[in-house]
């Protein structure tokens, strides 16, 4: 695969797709929930991953692809070969409600290994992007390395309701954590809060519940700039499965998940 000519081609199919989501904003938009009335999906997230679909299948037919709303219509069961991970809107709540704050994210994965991350602030019309080994982008402006900072200085992005009993981690360790803290922030797009990460404007990001497609580029970025990623018990990240999600500074990523830290 020519990564480089892979890249020219992505960028310009990715800018096409946040034109016509912008465009989409003067037409009515279709709103379903899936799993809940947090879960939400519209014919715009549909006919944007349709069409990445179709330009992804015209330039290689044999690239595999992992959408979020099944627009490929592929069982994705392994990473062997090249395969592409789509979410057409990351944010789609952000969408619906604010017309701002969502993005669409592509990661470029060969064997397994994150080639190439694309991910692309619509409204904003920032591109940030990766391509392994040869640092992170945000339109064409490189971002730097991530600098130390200790814990009582870091704004982290996280959910507020896990301040709350709830049935998936220690509420305590995250009230002690958010004391310990900086700040934190919850911007509702996760990959917006893993570029926040990569750019220094956050310094970590908890998710207790991410897919594929929401991570997939944004490791790429990150992993550009020195930022750690791991699930929230310190594994490898698998991109087959829905799993809990830390992208950080490494300077605080150990002590963050280790100290307040506890799945239940
Ligand atoms: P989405 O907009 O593509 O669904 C919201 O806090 C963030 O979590 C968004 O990036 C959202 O992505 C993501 N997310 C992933 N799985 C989700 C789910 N089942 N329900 C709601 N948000 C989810
Ligand atoms: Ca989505």
């Amino acid at each position: 695969m020519d990564i480089q000519a892979v890249h020219d081609y992505t960028v310009t199919i990715i800018k096409e797709a946040g034109e016509r989501i912008r465009k989409s904003f003067f037409e009515t938009m279709q709103i379903e929930i899936k799993s809940g009335a947090n879960d939400l999906v519209t014919n715009i997230d549909k006919e944007t991953e349709a069409f990445l679909v179709k330009k992804i299948r015209a330039y290689d037919a044999t690239f595999r692809i992992l959408g979020e709303e099944g627009m490929a219509q592929e069982q994705i069961t392994s990473l062997d070969g090249v395969v592409w991970m789509v979410d057409p809107i990351d944010g789609t709540m952000n969408f619906v409600r604010q017309h701002r704050n969502f993005a669409i994210s592509i990661g470029i994965y060969v064997d397994g290994i994150g080639q190439a991350g694309y991910i692309y602030d619509v409204v904003a019309d920032e591109l940030y992007y990766a391509l392994k080994g040869q640092g992170a982008y945000v339109n064409g402006q490189r971002l730097s390395p991530l600098e130390a900072l200790p814990l009582n200085e870091a704004i982290v992005g996280m959910n507020a309701v896990w301040a709350t009993p709830n049935p998936h981690v220690e509420h305590e360790g995250i009230i002690q954590l958010i004391r310990t803290l900086r700040g934190t922030r919850s911007l509702g797009s996760a990959t917006l809060e893993i570029v926040a990460v990569a750019t220094g404007r956050m310094d970590a990001y908890l998710s207790l519940r991410l897919s594929p497609w929401d991570i997939a580029a944004g490791i790429i970025i990150a992993n550009e700039v020195g930022a750690v990623s791991s699930t929230l018990d310190c594994r490898d990240v698998n991109l087959l499965t829905q799993d809990t999600f830390v992208v950080a500074n490494p300077s605080i990523h150990k002590k963050l998940v280790g100290d307040y830290i506890t799945l239940k």
